[in-house]
């Protein structure tokens, strides 16, 4: 890595001063993205983030995150510890008040270590403290245990002081905080899925770095979740192959360090025999770009360029045949690459594309060497990735064909827009919404409900085609689905521009029973794998129809799960209704829809977001793919539960 201006050791000149904790309980949203859920589960991760660093340092190798009884959360970690000499700047405080009350204080200190800047991570522990009721820090170094604590968003409650002696002289921190709920007005309980999700990330892109999770609340499982890869990335390939049947069994590795690059990479893949063409997750310093970025490109511009070389030369491709296009290398292939680098500038809508020039051609460089001795000597393997390609080149020329068919179909039927759209008036995408509604009963409630200015309603027959297992000639053929094309209007798989969707907001509203809910996940996946641009900036959504309906003094109440529920049965100990559970929307009228789904004055839509792209990979392989049994103990067991929903 680059040459190393300070020593690994605890400057407190460097701590910089930029602004007060005020600002931050002003401006929450700046620092954390939202007050919301999202922002909420960021504060975890601003904690864990600098144990990580600690991590990658070379000094922690243990983390351990604890969801406490009483709503709080602690981080240990066995790191070095938070300095806890003076602060020459601030005179009468340590370095540890400082990191925990200065903005911006954090990990800054000397120049070694990967610095993450961009987006919203490495805002720092005292944002933590500044949209915490209460945080409490125990510091173990030097022999010594330290001990301070914060009330109320930053106020002083006792300043640091040692408190007895580190056990087994033991160094490292634990920062317990309990988040304030005057600032996260929608609730301040954690989802456990979600750090599970993200934590296990974490363990695949730091090789041999343990994360263990519990969760001590009542009615929680206390059972301690543990991640620790001892393959890193390899492992992750693993994982997100294990539901998919591998091309080959090894999985190949590559690593490189540029010094000029100012970065290095590390390389992991394995194709399966699925069709999918973007298997390619990336991250740079620990953060997955799911918009890409250079590390991508030059990954993919040299195995491009690698493959064809290599199938020309072992004439596995004939002098007179085209070459390979990158998708049809890509079909099938699982890979990740973990760049760092000192300096990320991460780009796009959601701050999650590197944009770093530099990286490129170190990817690019690295994939070329590498992948190119990599099948020489992987001769077997090489042979069945070409071939694999050569078939999906034939089906990309099929579907090509198949496509121009289905666009002069549409052309027919009038504006190309399905027969069964029922369309909005606005042609304004910003305010049109498409309700993609199951069933033609609701689907016709919903026409009758909506307010047919902006929202359009697509009924959806069943379940449509589970486009896990499907190439793309034959998912343009099934009905439903090209129906959904049409309404949207931008295309799909890699010719899909968002540009030129016609709504903004795509509702998919499905009964809140197993059924609706596995509709719902042929939906998403479908989303997820053809226009995943739609999902990664935030137009997919969905609608929370009411499972329970009762009476009030003769006025309908809605309760939307089985939690509503048990809140309307403590709060209403008297009542003594049949407390109905609705058998599906197509039980409610017009009005009924429209006051409880649809209104955008009282409905709820949860927002669905792909922060951790390459789980909800494995997520979905396992909900669609090839493995029956195991999706069948996957949908028992969550039924309920869209991981990678932003609730
Ligand atoms: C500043 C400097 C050093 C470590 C840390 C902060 C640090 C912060 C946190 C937050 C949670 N766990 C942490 N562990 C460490 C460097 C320490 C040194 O040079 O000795």
């Amino acid at each position: 890595m680059a040459d190393q201006a300070t020593p690994a050791s605890y400057d407190a000149g460097d701590i910089q001063v930029l602004e007060g904790l005020e600002a931050v309980r002003k401006r929450p949203g700046m620092y954390i993205g939202s007050t919301g859920p999202a922002g909420l589960h960021h504060l975890v991760y601003e904690v864990v983030d600098n144990a990580v660093d600690e991590a990658m340092a070379g000094y922690c190798t243990r983390i351990d995150v604890t969801l406490l009884a009483d709503g709080g959360c602690e981080v240990i970690d066995n790191g070095r510890g938070i300095p806890v000499g003076k602060h020459p700047q601030y005179e009468e405080l340590t370095a540890a008040e400082v990191v925990l009350t200065v903005l911006h204080a954090g990990g800054k200190f000397g120049g070694d270590g990967y610095k993450v800047s961009g987006g919203l991570h490495g805002v720092g522990v005292s944002v933590v403290n500044a949209l915490s009721s209460r945080v409490e820090v125990e510091i173990d170094r030097d022999g010594k245990r330290y001990a301070m604590s914060y009330n109320d968003g930053g106020m002083p409650d006792q300043k640091l002081s040692e408190v007895g002696v580190a056990p087994d002289g033991r160094t490292g921190t634990t920062v317990r905080f309990w988040p304030d709920p005057t600032v996260f007005k929608e609730g301040v309980e954690f989802r456990v899925a979600t750090l599970l999700e993200r934590f296990q990330m974490m363990a695949f892109l730091n090789r041999s770095l343990e994360i263990v999770v519990v969760d001590h609340r009542e009615g929680k499982d206390p059972e301690p979740v543990s991640f620790k890869y001892d393959g890193g990335i390899v492992d992750f390939v693993r994982y997100v192959n294990e539901t998919k049947e591998a091309l080959f069994s090894s999985v190949g590795y590559f690593e490189a360090t540029d010094d000029e690059a100012d970065g290095d990479v590390e390389i992991a893949f394995q194709w399966n025999t699925g069709y999918n063409a973007d298997g390619i997750h990336s991250f740079a310093n620990g953060i997955n770009t799911i918009e890409g970025g250079m590390h991508e490109q030059g990954f993919r511009t040299a195995l491009t360029r690698v493959a064809n070389n290599y199938a020309r030369e072992k004439a596995l491709l004939k002098e007179k045949e085209e070459n390979l296009a990158g998708e049809d290398i890509r079909e099938g292939l699982t890979a990740i690459i973990s760049v760092r680098l000192r300096d990320p500038q991460f780009e796009g809508q959601t701050k999650s594309k590197l944009g770093n020039v530099s990286i490129r051609s170190l990817v690019e460089k690295a994939t070329n060497d590498h992948l190119r001795n990599w099948l020489e000597e992987n001769p077997s393997e090489a042979k069945r990735i070409v071939q694999k390609g050569v078939a999906a080149a034939r089906a990309r020329i099929a579907a090509r064909t198949a496509r121009d068919a289905t666009r002069r179909k549409s052309a027919l039927d009038g504006a190309g827009l399905p027969g069964k759209l029922a369309d909005c008036a606005s042609k304004d995408p910003r305010e049109s919404e498409l309700y993609i509604v199951e069933g033609d009963s609701a689907g016709g409630s919903g026409k009758d409900a909506r307010d047919p200015r902006t929202m359009a309603i697509l009924p959806i027959r069943g379940k449509i085609l589970n486009v896990e297992r499907a190439r793309v000639d034959k998912m343009l053929k099934n009905s439903e689905v090209a129906a959904l094309i049409q309404a949207i209007g931008a295309g799909l798989g890699e010719e899909f521009e968002i540009e030129k969707a016609r709504y903004h907001k795509i509702v998919i509203l499905c009964d809140a029973d197993v059924d609706g809910s596995h509709i719902r996940t042929l939906l998403l996946t479908f989303f997820f794998r053809q226009m995943r641009e739609l999902v990664e900036q935030g137009y997919v959504y969905i609608a929370q129809p009411p499972l329970y309906s009762t009476e009030v003094s003769k006025q309908k109440v809605y309760l939307k799960d089985d939690a509503a529920r048990s809140r309307f049965l403590a709060d209403n100990p008297g009542h003594k209704a049949d407390f109905g559970r609705l058998k599906g929307l197509g039980e409610m009228d017009a009005e009924e829809l429209w006051e409880t789904t649809m209104n955008p004055v009282t409905r709820t839509l949860l927002q669905v977001n792909v922060e951790q792209a390459a789980v909800a990979d494995e997520v979905f392989s396992k909900l669609m793919g090839d493995d029956v049994e195991r999706r069948k103990h996957f949908i028992q067991t969550n039924a309920a539960d869209v991981r990678f929903l932003d609730i």
